[in-house]
């Protein structure tokens, strides 16, 4: 039997609860510290270990035929993949964030301002929608010190707890998405490969069940 391929991201806040998933569904396997491919033993499954962010992408083009990745990522990626599971892992906001001195009443104060995000695409949409005309800042990483260091006047960050816009002086204003993880698939897998996907569903819809 063929096997197909999944992508899990390597080492991150998706990583643990991937291979938890996988492992709750029966299929063995051993993934050495810092391998970048692990096979199943006992399903027709293959693991690449990848960054998030490259999931979605890799996911488009074949060369992985499923993947665990965040909503967030998927939805900013703007990938045509099949969107087929929500996994109710990783579950977390996109918000926006701003200093918790500024008395804000409602979006249409971002009108002029500049936003620090990872996440341009989902803000220029939000921002759209609510035809704000605000400048988007696109840095990659330690988005919440933006404001403080006078890098922007806002945020539109991952939120999960609240503590690390609390500890850098924010607070939440708008919540744009929520997120969880999400399991996704090829459009064009042939009919071994459907049938390996269906079978995989079968054991998420089992554990699920079973948690229930
Ligand atoms: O290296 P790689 O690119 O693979 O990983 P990454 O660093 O890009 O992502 P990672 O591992 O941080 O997150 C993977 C996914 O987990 C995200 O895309 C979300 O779907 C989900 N997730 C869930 C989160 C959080 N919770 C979260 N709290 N992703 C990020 N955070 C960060 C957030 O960016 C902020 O810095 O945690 C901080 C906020 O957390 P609180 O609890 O202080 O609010
Ligand atoms: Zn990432």
């Amino acid at each position: 039997m063929d096997k197909i391929k999944i992508a899990i991201q390597k080492s991150g806040r998706l990583s643990d609860d991937s291979l938890k998933l996988i492992k709750e569904c029966g299929i063995k396997f051993n993934n050495g510290m810092g391998k970048l491919k692990a096979v199943a033993d006992n399903f027709p499954l293959e693991f690449l270990f990848l960054r998030d962010d490259d999931i979605p992408g890799y996911v488009e083009d074949g060369v992985a035929h499923l993947g665990i990745v965040g909503e967030n990522v998927l939805v900013e990626k703007e990938k045509d993949v099949d969107n087929v599971k929500l996994l109710g892992f990783s579950k977390c906001r996109l918000s926006i964030g701003v200093d918790r001195n500024w008395d804000y009443k409602g979006v249409q104060e971002l009108a002029g301002k500049s936003i620090a995000t990872s996440y341009p695409k989902i803000l220029k949409g939000f921002l759209d929608k609510n035809k704000v005309n605000a400048e988007i800042h696109e840095i990659s990483g330690s988005v919440e010190i933006a404001p403080s260091i006078g890098l922007a006047d806002a945020v539109c960050d991952i939120v999960s707890s609240g503590s690390t816009l609390l500890s850098n002086g924010l607070k939440e204003t708008e919540v744009i998405m929520k997120s969880q993880a999400v399991l996704i698939a090829n459009k064009s897998l042939n009919a071994e490969q459907q049938d390996i996907l269906d079978k995989l569903i079968f054991r998420i819809n089992a554990v699920q069940e079973g948690k229930k």
